[in-house]
């Protein structure tokens, strides 16, 4: 004996005349939240130093770390990647520690994505 609702449902004596209607609601699948880790500029740091990190950490070609590190020269931030939270959590600590232990200014925060 089938007992799904469509069948249950269906018009048959004892269920005269009454509207079926059945929603199905559609599971919404919810993405983790992403955050954007920023490089911030400032006076001090070696370019080639930045164009180090964006390298060796952020896994970018060598024109493409140049780039970027000009973009935070010029605009004073630039958006180097998007990652979940304990991505993110660790590009930033293995920035700063890296940037700490040569002695340099260089600063890299994390930001919630909208
Ligand atoms: N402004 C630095 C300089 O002129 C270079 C620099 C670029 C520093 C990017 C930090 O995130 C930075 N030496």
């Amino acid at each position: 004996m089938r007992t799904d609702p469509w069948t249950m449902m269906a018009d048959k004596p004892g269920n005269e005349g009454e509207t079926n209607v059945i929603t199905k609601t559609k599971p919404k699948t919810q993405r983790p939240p992403m955050y954007k880790v920023l490089l911030l500029n400032d006076d001090y740091t070696p370019m080639e130093f930045v164009v180090h990190v964006l390298e060796r950490f952020f896994g970018v070609s060598h024109a493409q770390a140049v780039e970027i590190m000009l973009t935070v020269h010029k605009k004073g931030v630039a958006v180097v990647g998007v990652f979940s939270y304990e991505i993110a959590e660790t590009k930033v600590a293995q920035v700063m520690d890296f940037a700490r232990r040569n002695q340099h200014p260089l600063q890299c925060t994390m930001e919630k994505e909208d």
